[in-house]
């Protein structure tokens, strides 16, 4: 079986525990996490993923037989029970604690539903994606100042419309919030992983991607095969509904900081529509 660096299964092995049979992303519906991690090799600090935080977060369901998508994204201060954790605490600390595992575990535990596969990147890898789809399709809604992968200020500047955006322009626009809110900016994410979808349909080489796979190395890990994405790509042609779904919730503060309290109701809400998308009836067992 051909392997690649980024290719890192999780410590639960080939299944979620809330599955009694691994899915294969070739012939059954499945979820994928995808997980966007603030380190590239530019910024001082950790490196590496492990002890940094998500903060992007989106739960995608691909569902065969309608040919379609649905995502949710999962704002980072959301305040969640993470297994094994006394108190609530923010999700975006998960993966600080517990790496991918902890993390995939958190969002099986708050949708409770199995999250099959995930895809972890930063700042690097997103940038080579990009790169290598040659840019993506946003329209954008309002006019964007911001920093770029080396956080030097204001050195992206995005004007209003639809457009093409390159790999800094496409990292800027899924990584701004202070014009308004983590909240809009999880939309922009969502934006950014449809695009993603689309271009990589116009992938016409299968060595030019298993290239792009074998060059990200550690920017990426993935429980993906290389042959699930290659066999990722052909289903991205076939796919032809995209639904961006939202976690209701508000703002809120306990001991002095902020969380994004969520909605029961719409958390319920998601779970159920990702469920029926799945068609996952909850088999499997549930860990505590
Ligand atoms: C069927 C097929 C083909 C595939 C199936 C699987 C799929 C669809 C896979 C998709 C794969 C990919 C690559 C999807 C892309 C996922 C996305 C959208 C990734 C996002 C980008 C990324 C790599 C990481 C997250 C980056 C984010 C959101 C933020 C980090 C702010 C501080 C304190 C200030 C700071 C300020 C800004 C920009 N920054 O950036 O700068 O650390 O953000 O909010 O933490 O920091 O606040 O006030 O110091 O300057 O305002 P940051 P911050």
């Amino acid at each position: 079986n051909a392997s690649s660096k980024a290719q890192e299964t999780l410590s639960r092995g080939e299944k979620s525990n809330l599955r009694l049979n691994a899915i294969d992303p070739g012939k059954d519906n499945f979820s994928v996490l995808i997980a966007g991690i603030d380190d590239s090799k530019h910024r001082k600090g950790k490196k590496g993923f492990e002890g940094n935080r998500t903060d992007a977060l989106i739960l995608a369901t691909f569902n065969r037989e309608q040919k379609s998508v649905k995502m949710v994204s999962i704002p980072r201060d959301s305040y969640v029970q993470i297994p094994g954790r006394i108190n609530k605490d923010k999700i975006t600390h998960a993966h600080a604690f517990g790496g991918i595992d902890l993390t995939v575990d958190t969002v099986e535990h708050l949708f409770n539903l199995p999250v099959d596969y995930y895809v972890r990147v930063n700042f690097d890898a997103f940038l080579q994606i990009v790169d290598t789809l040659g840019g993506v399709d946003v329209d954008v809604k309002k006019k964007i100042v911001e920093q770029d992968s080396q956080d030097r200020p204001k050195a992206i500047t995005i004007e209003p419309g639809k457009q093409r955006l390159n790999p800094e322009e496409a990292l800027a626009y899924a990584r701004t919030r202070h014009a308004d809110s983590d909240i809009m900016r999880g939309d922009r994410q969502k934006q950014i992983v449809e695009a993603i979808i689309k271009e990589s349909t116009q992938i016409k080489s299968i060595p030019k991607y298993g290239q792009l796979i074998e060059n990200i190395g550690d920017n990426m890990s993935t429980n993906f095969t290389l042959g699930n994405m290659i066999a990722l790509l052909k289903y991205a042609k076939s796919v032809n509904n995209i639904e961006s779904l939202s976690l209701k919730g508000n703002d809120s503060r306990i001991n002095n900081i902020y969380y994004y309290s969520l909605d029961d109701q719409s958390v319920l809400d998601i779970s159920n529509k990702l469920k029926e998308h799945l068609d996952y009836s909850g088999t499997g067992t549930t860990d505590t």
